[in-house]
């Protein structure tokens, strides 16, 4: 079980829990790159650097969650999978059509990584495996669990949840959190979570 099965972390689902196959998924790359992409979990786990970062998913509607999350460091993956110039957006998306878009340049700083796993555990259908990303200095929302495809963008794309009134660029505001790790409130000065 996962770190964040173990927390009983929220779970949050808009278009109700995928089961992907972890022996046939496929994460797809398109959009603004030279060729298009087509990746295995295993081809992933083969052809980038393997890493694990301890940092917080913090959700718009309140918790946040600390974790050793295991995949790929996005800027390895970004480096060599031959992004053009003219992108300025990347979107991600869950086979369901659940997507989100993200400034590049918001994840060239930050540990933004694909992730397919929890303290060394496979993440759970429920936690957005077996592949998902983690983008910890931006609000949950933007983090696409069931992740399979990747769309590089000149031009904003309104994603779910921000078609629905969520920020855009869902920089994390200052308020208060729940910390699910400890079950305690804290306060929250703006930005990555990293006090606590
Ligand atoms: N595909 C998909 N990804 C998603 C969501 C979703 O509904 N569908 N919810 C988002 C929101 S609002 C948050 S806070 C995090 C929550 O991750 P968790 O459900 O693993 O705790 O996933 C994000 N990624
Ligand atoms: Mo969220």
């Amino acid at each position: 079980m996962s770190i964040l099965a173990d927390l009983k972390t929220p779970i949050f689902a808009a278009e109700g829990i995928l089961h992907i196959d972890p022996a046939t998924f496929r994460l797809e790359v398109s959009g603004l790159v030279d060729r298009p992409l087509s990746f295995s979990l295993a081809e992933l786990k083969q052809q980038f650097p393997i890493a694990t970062v301890n940092r917080r998913l913090t959700s718009v509607s309140g918790w946040s969650v600390r974790a050793d999350w295991n995949g790929i460091l996005w800027r390895d993956f970004f480096k060599s999978i031959g992004v053009q110039e003219k992108a300025r957006y990347v979107l991600f998306a869950s086979p369901a059509d659940y997507t989100t878009v993200v400034w590049l340049k918001d994840l060239e700083e930050g540990e933004a990584l694909l992730a397919w796993g929890a303290g060394g555990q496979a993440l759970e259908p429920e936690y957005g495996g077996p592949l998902r990303m983690v983008v910890p200095q931006l609000w949950g929302y933007k983090s696409c669990k069931w992740l399979c495809r990747i769309e590089f963008l000149e031009k904003y794309r309104t994603g779910y949840w921000e078609l629905r009134g969520y920020s855009h660029r869902a920089e994390i505001e200052p308020g208060e959190t729940f910390d699910v790790n400890s079950g305690q409130y804290y306060p929250i000065p703006g930005g990555e979570v990293t006090n606590f």
